[in-house]
This record gives C-alpha cells, sequence and structure tokens, in this order.
C-alpha cells in the first residue's frame, strides 16, 4: 500500500508509516492508508500490532505543514475529524496496539503514540507538541490524550512551550513505559506483542475495553464496566482452558479466542 506497510509475524500485525522523505509525516494519504491498513489486519488471527515508523530518524513529524498551511476553516475541521476519527479507531480497536516510536514523535506524530495501548521509544525519539508554535492547537487528540497520560500540569507546559522533550524526559514523566537503542526497539516491541498474544484474546480485548471506558466515567460506573466484561470472560472457551491448565497443572494452555 502506498504510505503504509503491512506485515504479519505470526500473530503479531506491523504497520510501518513510510514516507521517510517527509519523516514520515501525516498528509490526507497516510491517513486513509492507515485506515485502509487497518481494514486488512485479521484480528482473529493477529492478537498484537505494531505501529512504526520506516527509516530510524522519525517515527512521525507530524501532520503534513505544506497540506495544511492553505486550509480554510472547514478543511481544518474536517482534517482534523479524519485524523481523530482515525486515532479513535486505534484507541479502540480490538487487539492492542503498541507504538514502537523511533525517532521524532511530534504533533500528529505524538498524538498517534498517544492513541496507542502501550509506546516504547528508541534513545534518539523526540516527543513534542510544536502547534501552538504554528498557530494552531494540537488537533489529532493531543489537548485530550497527552493531559489523561502526563498530568495537567505537564501537558500545558508542553503544549504551551511548543518545546520537544527527548526520550529520557518522556520516559520520566510516564508518556513512555521504556527507551531502547535504536536497533533494539523492533525486537522489544515484537517481544512485547508476542507476550500479549500468548495471553487469552478475549480477555486482553475486555481488559482494554474496562480500562478505556472506565477511564472515562465514576469509580462506580468503571466498576460495573468491569463486573460486566469479567463475566463475560465465564462464557469463553479460553477462560476454561486458562483456568484448567492451572489446575491440571499443565505448562502449555491453547487459546482459541473463543
Ligand atoms: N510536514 C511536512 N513535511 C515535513 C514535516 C511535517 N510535519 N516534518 C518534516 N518534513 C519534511 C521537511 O520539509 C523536509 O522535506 P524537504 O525539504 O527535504 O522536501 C524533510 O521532511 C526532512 O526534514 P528536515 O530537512 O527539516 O529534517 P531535519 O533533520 O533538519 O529536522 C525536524 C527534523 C523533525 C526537527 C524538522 O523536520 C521539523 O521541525 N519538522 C516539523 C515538525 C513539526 O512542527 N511537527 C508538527 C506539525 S503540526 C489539526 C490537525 C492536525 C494538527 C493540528 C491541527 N486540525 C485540523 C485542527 C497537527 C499538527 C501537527 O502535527
Amino acid at each position: 500500500m502506498g504510505f503504509v506497510d503491512y506485515q504479519a509475524e505470526g500473530m503479531v500485525g506491523i504497520l510501518t508509516i513510510n514516507r521517510p522523505a517527509a519523516l514520515n509525516a501525516l498528509n490526507s494519504g497516510v491517513l486513509d492508508d492507515l485506515n485502509a491498513a487497518l481494514d486488512g489486519v485479521d484480528v482473529n488471527e493477529i492478537r498484537a500490532l505494531i505501529i512504526t515508523g520506516a527509516g530510524d530518524k522519525s517515527f512521525v513529524a507530524g501532520a503534513d505543514i505544506a497540506e495544511m498551511s492553505a486550509l480554510t476553516k472547514e478543511e481544518a475541521e474536517a482534517f482534523g475529524r479524519k485524523g481523530n476519527d482515525l486515532f479513535l479507531r486505534i484507541e479502540s480497536f480490538d487487539i492492542p496496539v503498541i507504538a514502537a516510536v523511533n525517532g521524532y514523535a511530534l504533533g500528529g506524530g505524538c498524538e498517534l503514540s498517544m492513541s496507542c495501548d502501550i509506546r516504547i521509544c528508541s534513545d534518539n525519539a523526540v516527543f513534542g507538541q510544536p502547534e501552538t508554535g504554528l498557530g494552531i492547537t494540537p488537533g489529532f487528540g493531543g489537548t485530550q490524550r497527552l493531559a489523561r497520560l502526563v498530568g495537567m500540569g505537564m501537558a500545558k507546559q508542553m503544549i504551551y512551550t511548543a518545546r520537544n522533550i527527548k526520550a529520557d524526559e518522556a520516559l520520566r514523566i510516564g508518556l513512555v513505559n521504556a527507551v531502547y537503542p535504536q536497533a533494539e526497539l523492533m525486537p522489544a516491541a515484537k517481544k512485547m506483542a508476542e507476550g500479549i498474544a500468548r495471553n487469552a484474546p478475549i480477555a486482553v480485548a475486555n481488559a482494554k475495553k474496562a480500562i478505556n471506558d472506565g477511564y472515562q466515567v465514576s469509580i462506580e460506573e468503571g466498576a460495573a464496566i468491569e463486573e460486566e466484561l469479567f463475566g463475560d470472560c465465564f462464557e469463553t472457551h479460553d477462560q476454561k482452558e486458562g483456568m484448567g491448565a492451572f489446575l491440571e497443572k499443565r505448562k502449555e494452555k491453547i487459546f482459541t479466542n473463543n
């Protein structure tokens, strides 16, 4: 596919944004291709997805400034909606999504990584929301997700100052879970994805839904969401397999996604 490559390795899918000449900046074509690539992920077979960028310099250096520069108010709203719809889709995708941030993650790139369930990065990664320096606000969810991830004070500081931060600071403020030398990033992402893929897929999906949905509501409502999704697991083959294996002192478990 044009700007996005998709590859399946066993039960792990890898989406690579492939527009290195523009540091993988998100133009409309990239957004369309990402959407189409997600359509092609068979979530019955694939149990975890990795999103990364082509090359060793940039994950995504932002939304495409050249394309955005001449937008009207209406066109800008439509562009924002296109990105927001895509990122909401990633956030609630049926399987966990890991962002393997291999360099610049600026503006829309930082926002894309934040729509993923988990972020890990290379030691040359740079994160930031430079939009206010360009005369705009973050428009692909940055004003919403950054505060949820790193707290309101740090999110406001990053967005108001438009100052980029390096990998070690991203780790310190909890924007990423781990930092690796560039060459070790994809092996680490695959190892994590394979670890997720070994667990019961319906349980993982229900846990994702419980965390995501519960985050938006009161603790009481969140507990009710959790109870229902927990209960649903008891109608699955994989719950019987997982608990049966423990009780039978059997190491091997075969989760069938049923
Ligand atoms: N857009 C378009 N092209 C980009 C780009 C970007 N964001 N980032 C890099 N490129 C292109 C450069 O123009 C250059 O192309 P050529 O000149 O070679 O044709 C090529 O990639 C290599 O970049 P550099 O030559 O600049 O490379 P350097 O190593 O010197 O610098 C850099 C790397 C990442 C520091 C620099 O490229 C840079 O500062 N890039 C821009 C970073 C940035 O400001 N990103 C945030 C973009 S704003 C909204 C919707 C969305 C958004 C906001 C609102 N609504 C609809 C409401 C999102 C906004 C953003 O993401």
